[in-house]
This record gives C-alpha cells, structure tokens and sequence, in this order.
C-alpha cells in the first residue's frame, strides 16, 4: 500500500482534544459519517486520526471514525497518530510519530513495508534522519502561529518550507497555523501536502473542506 505514491493533497487531521473543545452544537454537526461522506466527494487521499488522550477515551474514538471512513470513503488512506500498537488491529493504513513518539524505525519493523510511516521533523537534520529511516512522508512546521498544538518548535514560515521542498525527495506535508487565507501561499512552494485541524472543523466544516480542495487544486 505504501508503495503507491501519495498524491498531492490536503491532509485533513480529525483531532479528539480539538473537537471536545468545540462549542457542543458544532459537534453534533460533525459526525463521522457525514464527514466520512464528504470527505470521499472530496476524494481526500488520506486523513489522519489523531487522539493524544488516555486510552480509554481515545480507543473508541479512533474505533468510530475508522469505521465511519471505511464505510463512507473507502479510498481514504487512514493514518493514526502515534498509536503504533493499534495499526493493526484496527486495520489502519499507517502511523504517525513525532520526534518523541515510538521511533520510526521500530514502526517500520513492526508495520512491515506495505504500511505508511510518517514523521514530524523540523529541521533539515531531521528530515536527513527521516530520508535514511526510510519514511514514507515527512511532516514539517510549524509553518505559521498555531494554538492547536502547544508545544511546538519556532515558525519555520513559507520561505524556510520552500527550501526543504527543495532539500529533499520525500513527501513534505506541511502544518501549524494553515488557513484557508494562507493555503494557497503554501500550495505554490510545491509541498506534497498541507494538514489542517482548526482551519476546517468549525461550524461551517463542509464549506471550509470543499474551499480548502478547490484552492489546493488551484
Ligand atoms: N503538529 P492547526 S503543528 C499537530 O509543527 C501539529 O509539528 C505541528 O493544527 C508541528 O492546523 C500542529 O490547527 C497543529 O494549526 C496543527
């Protein structure tokens, strides 16, 4: 599955912390299988589940939105973050760490070659680290301010991700502080891909998603 290159698109990130904290009315809107749904109109290569909490809550919140996905959107590769020993078992389609996380060559070991391994790096060693690892995808940022994510490393901006799209051959999904406003400055550095949490699941989720694929295909 890996071996199929990934196509250049959005990375939308269902985040369990980001939609808890969402005024409860916006919640009810974004079920998983109206999202699951557009998401496949949209035909959204791939999403990534992310839930950062304790296990007991975060089990069947991934367990929910991968069934929702694969019923709804059966093409959409599925990612989880960290989360490594749940890959297979909930039949996820990869993993992905981040510097502190399970080491990207253990996730290898233990996914074998046919599923997805992705690493957050944020600086040019890392992402040397991440070519010699043998990851499938890299993630870098954060790009612009983010509150999503408290602690992150210093803005890298547009001109610094231009130069890592350029530094190196692996896919470069781009994060933190993406908007629909500034999505188009981070499509035009060649990045394989930008991820969006805030940007996206709001009120007006369905609107934010199409805008967010029509202004990346652009
Ligand atoms: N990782 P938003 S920034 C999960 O820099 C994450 O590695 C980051 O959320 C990194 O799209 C980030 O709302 C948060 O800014 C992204």
């Amino acid at each position: 599955m890996s071996n199929a290159p990934l196509p250049t698109a959005i990375l939308p990130i269902v985040d369990a912390d980001w939609l808890a904290n969402l005024p409860s009315a916006t919640r009810q809107t974004l079920q998983p299988d109206a999202v699951a749904r557009l998401l496949h109109e949209l035909a959204i290569p791939m999403v990534q589940l992310r839930a950062k909490g304790d296990a007991e809550s975060a089990r069947p919140f991934l367990e929910t939105w991968l069934k929702a996905l694969r019923h709804q959107a059966p093409d959409t590769r599925i990612i989880l973050n960290d989360r490594l020993a749940w890959v297979a078992p909930l039949q996820a389609d990869g993993v992905h760490v981040g510097q502190g996380d399970t080491p990207a060559a253990t996730c290898r070991r233990e996914l074998g070659r046919h599923r997805i391994i992705g690493l957050s790096t944020h600086t040019l060693a890392e992402i040397r680290q991440a070519e010699a690892l043998g990851v499938d995808y890299i993630g870098f940022g954060p790009i612009f301010p983010t509150t999503t994510k408290r602690d992150t490393h210093a803005v890298q901006g547009v001109d610094t991700l231009t130069r890592m799209v350029e530094a190196t051959a692996l896919p470069l999904v781009a994060i933190g502080g993406i908007t629909l406003e500034n999505l188009a400055e981070v499509a035009a550095t060649g990045a394989q891909g930008a991820a969006l949490i805030s940007a996206l699941w709001q009120t007006d989720w369905e609107r934010r998603l199409r805008i967010a694929v029509e202004t990346w295909r652009r």
